[in-house]
């Protein structure tokens, strides 16, 4: 199986990126957001409990998260494998994922990183809050939040997948296509 996670701050093109190539290596696509997103619509009691921490750029809880991920996992376990959008996020997330793989005796491939400068991200991500509505899109206070999560909780997950020698780190500035084209690059040394 081939197991990729896509790593980057708000707004890298995780989801952008994920999409693409989930069908183009007919993996199963995982974005905790969209769980999130879809539990927050349907009113679940998951969802008014995540409703108020998205809204302001804060991390819903580890096992929440987690307990998403492994009947996600559970459910497709007869495929060529899983492309994890925005997950994880904490080092408490990344050990569960290990721990939930290996109960699968699966692994993850490779951890790729887009890294984008946060003027940048700033861009699309306001950009994106025009169209979507996304609560969390609208306002710089909230983006800053994100930025702020990302960098004390999210981006220490580097060090963990280096020491692993499972992370490639990827320009993500530049047109979808060309970024698309240099992840695909990096899949492709593992097949
Ligand atoms: P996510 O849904 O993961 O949101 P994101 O980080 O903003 O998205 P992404 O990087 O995927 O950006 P996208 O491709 O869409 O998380 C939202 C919230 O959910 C979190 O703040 C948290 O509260 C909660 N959450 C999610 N996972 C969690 C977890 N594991 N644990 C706890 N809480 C969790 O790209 C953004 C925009 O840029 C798009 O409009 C896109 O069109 C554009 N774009 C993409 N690539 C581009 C490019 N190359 N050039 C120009 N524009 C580009």
């Amino acid at each position: 199986m081939l197991n990729i996670i896509l790593f980057g701050p708000p707004g890298a093109g995780k989801g952008t990126q994920a999409i693409k190539l989930s069908e183009k290596y007919g993996l199963v696509h995982i974005s905790t957001g969209d769980l999130l997103r879809a539990e927050v619509k349907a009113e679940t009691e998951l969802g008014k409990a995540a409703k108020s921490l998205m809204d302001k750029g804060i991390l819903v809880s580890d096992e929440i998260v987690t307990g998403m991920i492994d009947s996600k996992i559970s459910k497709s376990l007869s495929g060529k494998g899983f492309i994890f959008d925005g997950f994880p996020r904490t080092l408490p997330q990344a050990e569960s994922l290990d721990n939930i793989l290996s109960k699968y005796s699966l692994a993850i491939t490779i951890t790729l990183a887009l890294e984008v400068e946060e003027e940048e991200l700033y861009k699309r991500i306001s950009l994106r809050g025009k169209i979507s509505g996304r609560v969390d899109d609208q306002d710089r206070n909230t983006f800053l939040k994100r930025m702020q999560v990302y960098n004390a909780e999210t981006s220490p997950l580097k060090s963990f997948y280096k020491n692993k020698g499972i992370l490639v780190l990827l320009n993500g500035a530049g047109s979808i296509e060309d970024i698309f084209n240099s992840l695909s690059r990096e899949i492709d040394k593992k097949l």
